[in-house]
């Protein structure tokens, strides 16, 4: 079904077509043609009959088929209005061996943050969780946790909101390293997996990104993109997101290098809590597959994971 509309929404994409034609693309009869661009009404699209063929003249503003619709990333989309957490849902479909598969939802009642900290996400928000291709290391996947942000940070900026990467999994605004206020979280990652050492059997991928939401439903020390410079087309940022990270996963050699233009924690003084210490340091580098490198008054330290203050100068 889902493979079905995929393959519909791409050839609308491309210029108006037939019946027939888009029959014999989707290998189908035209009734089910018909079927298909019923739902495609149904779900908000605007599909008009004109002497070339079906014409798509309106997209919804968001939903699975909406957020497919001229999507350059392999991915098919699920959507849901309210749900516990995406990455719950994603971790379900992830076990049942579905793969490029992305879970989004408006709002999340039981949204997730490392460590069992809770993540609110009221309605207005980009909540979506990838399930991702598993075929890399286990020792890699702090990889795809720096490449999440980093397709974030690529969305953000494309609209106009200058937004930085914390490492290991924030994204913040208005992180001036001058400024007495600190800096506001905008995004967070919480990447999901489960393998051995050398084979990862499942792999995922969840965003949360303050989009369309009022600065008064969200917790102290956040920003939303809404409160930066009114509201997005949630729609389009998100593909962007999408399209960035399926490049950057594509291409893991490139996502250091972008991690490390777009960080506002190398270069400053910062206080790394792993659970075990507290490491206190300038950060100097993120090494692969992601550690963070802290020099110390002892020499330089390489932090694998943590939480990392940024630290205000005296
Ligand atoms: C994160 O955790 O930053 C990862 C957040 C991942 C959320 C996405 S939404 C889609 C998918 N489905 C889920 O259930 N989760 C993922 P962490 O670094 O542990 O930060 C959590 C902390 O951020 C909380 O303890 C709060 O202090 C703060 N916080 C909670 N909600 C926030 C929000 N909407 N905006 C900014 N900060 C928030």
């Amino acid at each position: 079904m889902n493979e079905t509309r995929r393959t519909l929404l791409s050839a609308f994409a491309t210029g108006p077509a037939t019946g027939p034609e888009l029959a014999a693309e989707l290998g189908v009869s035209r009734a089910a043609v018909w079927k298909q661009v019923d739902a495609l009404r149904e779900a908000g699209f605007e599909i008009e009959s004109t002497p070339d063929g079906y014409a798509v003249t309106s997209v919804p503003a968001y939903g699975a088929a909406a957020i497919e619709y001229e999507l350059d990333a392999p991915y098919t989309v699920e959507y849901h209005d309210s749900i516990g957490s995406t990455n719950d849902r994603a971790r379900e479909l992830a076990v049942d061996g579905d793969r490029d598969i992305v879970v989004v939802a408006d709002e999340q009642t039981g949204g997730r943050g490392r460590l069992e900290r809770s993540w609110d996400s009221p309605p207005g928000g980009i909540w979506a969780s990838a399930v991702l291709d598993p075929s890399l290391p286990a020792a890699h996947v702090p990889l795809v946790t720096l490449a999440a942000g980093v397709a974030v940070v690529d969305a953000c900026r494309a609209v106009g909101v200058e937004a930085t990467l914390k490492w290991p999994n924030d994204v913040l605004v208005g992180d001036d390293p001058d400024s007495d206020r600190g800096g506001q979280k905008l995004a967070g990652i919480l990447t999901e997996m489960e393998g051995e050492a050398d084979r990862v059997s499942w792999l995922l991928v969840g965003i949360g990104l303050n989009a369309n939401i009022a600065r008064e439903a969200l917790p102290d020390g956040a920003a939303s993109l809404q409160e930066q410079g009114g509201d997005v087309d949630r729609r389009a940022v998100l593909q962007t997101i999408l399209e960035s990270l399926s490049t950057l996963v594509a291409a893991p050699d490139t996502i250091i290098e972008q991690w490390r233009a777009y960080s506002s924690t190398l270069g400053r003084a910062v206080r790394v809590d792993t659970g075990r210490e507290q490491i206190e340091g300038r950060a100097v580098d993120v090494q692969f597959p992601g550690a963070l490198v802290v020099d110390t008054d002892s020499g330089e330290e390489v932090v694998h994971a943590g939480d990392c203050e940024h630290l205000r100068p005296v």
